[in-house]
């Protein structure tokens, strides 16, 4: 079956020294890059906000990051300004070896929707397009990889299940944020969706 790799967010803002550092997210680009050039088919995703984006605590008065407010779309953590478009923050970690990728999917642009899923809008009905290029790819098995497990790769793995295809995350190859137990709250919930952890 002819398979693609879906790189979740591997984003200078999640590493290290980022805005929205992930602990040891730097520890995965190298196994990635060995996953990428064994892959059929490689996309990238990108979180792209505009300045001043609506999941941005500054965005918001009297609320600090990490913080929950709640969004016509229902309840939405407040994050640290990250991955502006255009910043030093929003580039790919420097060793990810882009030029092996197919397609980069930027997600996050509408400055009233955040978007943690690769396939939808955090309102869970506005496509960001990769669902179509998947299938007109003739693409039917993803696995998953990047970053944070508990948010942008736990999303996307339960949309790519719900929407039929059978999905692997790669644990060893993703790392999480882990606010107040999110992570073992989205290991359960990606299998109770019926994403292979591996
Ligand atoms: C992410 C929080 C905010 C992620 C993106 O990539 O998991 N998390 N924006
Ligand atoms: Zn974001």
């Amino acid at each position: 079956m002819p398979k693609a790799l879906i790189v979740i967010d591997v984003q200078n803002d999640f590493c290290p020294g980022g805005a929205l550092a992930v602990d040891g997210a730097d520890r995965i680009v190298a196994g990635i890059n060995t996953m990428m050039k064994e892959a059929g088919a490689v996309v990238l995703t990108q979180d792209w906000h505009p300045a001043g984006h609506s999941s941005f605590a500054s965005s918001h008065e009297g609320k600090e990051p990490f913080e929950m407010t709640e969004m016509p779309y229902g309840p939405q953590v407040l994050w640290p300004d990250h991955c502006v478009q255009g910043s030093p923050g929003a580039e790919f970690h420097p060793d990810l070896e882009t030029d092996l990728a197919d397609m980069i999917v930027r997600k996050g642009y509408n400055p009233a929707i955040d978007s943690y899923s690769a396939f939808y809008e955090n309102d869970h009905e506005t496509p960001t397009g990769l669902h179509g290029y998947l299938r007109s790819r003739g693409i039917t098995e993803l696995v998953m990889v990047g970053l944070a497990t508990d948010f942008c790769v736990n999303y996307s793995a339960v949309d790519a299940a719900r929407l039929g295809y059978p999905v692997t995350v790669l644990r060893d190859l993703c790392r999480g944020i882990d606010l107040d137990g999110s992570l073992e709250a989205a290991l359960n919930g990606m299998r109770d969706a019926g994403v292979t952890l591996a």
